[in-house]
């Protein structure tokens, strides 16, 4: 063994620095254990390895290690006591630690882009306008040019309910409302022309649920019937409206199209972003358009079936948005507008559909799942 004298100075010197080193009274109580403990501290193996020392040698040695050992203790008792003293009474709020960041949540996606589109209509001079969830047969279908045999009410198609119930409008409702068209229905009886408004809200429908459908959706609806409303406002209204949420680029075109409601109708299409409403993707730099010599390397972007068709438009260039039409005299007929004197037009959109579009996503279901890592990627 090394020189006891030695060993003795050593640790002396080892138990300062590291007294001096401690900070918290947890420091203090390693310190401790590493010095003090009966099995395996420091101390206590120093006093062992005197039984080593030269005879004649061992009093005076074992005289200075109980002395250093005393020292330790009284110099670890006093700090331990100094910090126990120092420690602030319980329950005491430490007013130096740094504050902890709250989760700031946000807005649901289809809460933000209806809140987006109500915006743009509202800086159109429509009025937005709701209703309940609940509704009368007259008020979903018979108002809107859809007699008892229709087949839109067909037990496949629509939510009925077991038994009527009153509804939030005060009548009896025996539905789910499969638009939001009753609301205008409403507007209409209580109110003349000119009527300008949007009808956001749930509805609800007998669908299956896969990757574009879900039993509840929802939707805006509009309307605009005044003296002279032509189709020529229609698509003005409805292309600066396309124009405000997809952006200037946007090609728009109305395609034809059949509602009970609206005569004529017609889809509105807006060109395709990923191809340009080329229709076909444009070949990636680098390739060999003409594909000569057989060198050109398969582009990736291409359609797998070698077709070369732009996935996201099925190849037409075209992207189908909402649905639209001139609103039929029966409507007017049934909230008693003089339909000689009043024309107006309607429309009608889907926002999940539209939030797909918009965001290329895939999956409409991801929107009502709440999974925490798909919302947080629409932090406004
Ligand atoms: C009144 C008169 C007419 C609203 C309209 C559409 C065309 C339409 C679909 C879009 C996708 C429904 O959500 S969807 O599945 N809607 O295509 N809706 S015209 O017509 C009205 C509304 C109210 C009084």
């Amino acid at each position: 063994m090394a020189d006891p004298g030695q060993a003795l100075t050593s640790l002396r010197q080892q138990f300062e620095q590291e007294l001096t080193g401690a900070r918290t009274e947890s420091d203090l109580r390693g310190v401790r254990d590493r010095y003090l403990a009966r099995k395996g501290g420091l101390v206590s193996g120093l006093l062992k390895s005197l039984g080593s020392a030269p005879i004649e040698e061992r009093p005076r040695l074992g005289q200075l290690a109980n002395t250093l050992k005393a020292e330790i203790e009284a110099a670890l008792t006093a700090r331990l006591e100094a910090a126990a003293q120092a420690r602030p009474p319980k329950g005491t709020v430490d007013v130096t630690l740094p504050g902890r960041q709250p989760v700031i949540g946000h807005r649901h996606p289809l809460s933000l882009l209806r809140e987006r589109i109500e915006g743009i209509f509202t800086r159109f001079g429509f009025l937005v306008i709701e209703g309940p969830e609940l509704e009368d047969d007259y008020h979903n279908f018979e108002a809107l040019n859809m007699p008892p045999e229709h087949p839109a009410r067909d037990m496949q198609d629509t939510l009925y309910l077991s038994s009527p119930v009153r509804s939030l409008a005060g009548t009896a409702a025996t539905l789910l409302r499969t638009h939001t068209s009753g609301m205008q229905i409403r507007y209409m009886e209580r109110n003349s022309p000119p009527v300008r408004l949007i009808a956001p809200g749930r509805v609800y429908r007998r669908d299956q649920f896969d990757l574009t459908h879900t039993p509840m959706f929802t939707q805006v609806e509009g309307l605009v019937v005044g003296e002279g409303v032509s189709l020529a406002d229609l698509k003005g209204i409805l292309t600066a409206f396309a124009r405000e949420l997809f952006g200037d680029a946007r090609q728009v075109r109305l395609r034809p199209s059949f509602f009970p409601y609206t005569e004529p109708s017609a889809e509105l299409d807006i060109s395709c972003a990923a191809c340009g409403g080329r229709g076909r993707l444009a070949p990636k730099p680098g390739m060999n358009p003409s594909g000569a010599a057989g060198l050109a390397a398969p582009n990736p972007g291409m359609d797998p079936s070698g077709a070369g068709g732009c996935p996201m438009c099925k190849g037409t260039g075209w992207i189908e948005v909402l649905g639209s039409g001139m609103v039929h005299p029966a409507v007017f007929e049934a909230v008693g507008y003089d339909p000689e004197r009043f024309t107006g037009f309607a429309f009608g959109m889907g926002i999940e559909r539209i939030a797909l579009l918009k965001w290329g996503v895939e999956d409409i279901r991801l929107f009502y799942e709440n999974d925490l890592r798909f919302l947080e990627q629409f932090r406004p």
